[in-house]
């Protein structure tokens, strides 16, 4: 096995969380290298993209989340072996991605402007992602998005959800999920209680 350390900010959720939790679910493992704010200005100009996270393997660096918890995937077998069902993990993958980079877009704003930017996104984009990928559940089985078991791309829904239901979002509101994806919220309970997830947030202390 490489010698791994995974670096993100020091916090639960985002883009870091699928591959830290998959690594732990794999037993692999890895140096948890949680970078403090503090750190962040003199770091990030030695990151492959100016961005976290960054996997290291033995030395070099992988930038981009899904290419990381692709590469986690395969090492812990979280990550489909056929071509198809890989695609579809991927699908969902970038699906979150867009959604994501949209809402991580008005993160800074000033608040009257994030107030309208995310009532936008409250109104649209939001409500179709998560409709969307609870159809795309559902055409593929309704318990998990690719290959009928838990993979990475269940880890990065179920992050993307928990962090919509947590209620941090200001002006997202924290039952938008259970109104309007109630089978994607299902999915989320179901990573939720996957022992290898419960032993995960058990070991770090906070409540999945
Ligand atoms: N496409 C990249 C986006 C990475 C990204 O934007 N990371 C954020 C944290 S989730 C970041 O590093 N923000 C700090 C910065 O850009 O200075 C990926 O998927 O990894």
């Amino acid at each position: 096995m490489p010698s791994l350390k995974l670096s993100y900010f020091d916090f639960h959720g985002g883009r870091g969380e699928p591959a830290r939790l998959a690594l732990s679910m794999g037993g692999i493992p890895f140096e948890d290298d949680r970078v403090p704010p503090s750190e962040w200005e003199r770091r990030k100009p030695n990151t492959p993209f100016g961005a976290l996270p960054v996997l290291e393997v033995d030395g070099q660096t992988l930038a981009q989340s899904n290419a990381i918890n692709r590469y986690v995937g395969k090492l812990t077998d979280l990550y489909p072996t056929d071509a198809w069902q890989a695609a579809l993990c991927d699908e969902v993958m970038e699906a979150v991605e867009d959604i994501s980079t949209k809402i991580a877009a008005t993160m800074f704003l000033p608040d009257e402007e994030k107030k309208s930017q995310r009532k936008a996104l409250v109104d649209g984009p939001i409500p179709f992602y998560l409709a969307r990928l609870q159809q795309r559940l559902e055409v593929h089985g309704g318990r998990y998005f690719a290959a009928d078991r838990l993979t990475v791309a269940d880890l990065k829904v179920f992050v993307w959800v928990r962090h919509l239901r947590s209620g941090v979002l200001d002006h997202i509101p924290a039952d938008l999920p259970d109104r309007v994806a109630s089978k994607l919220v299902g999915h989320f309970e179901r990573v939720k209680n996957d022992p290898r997830v419960q032993s995960y947030y058990d070991k770090h202390g906070v409540a999945a």
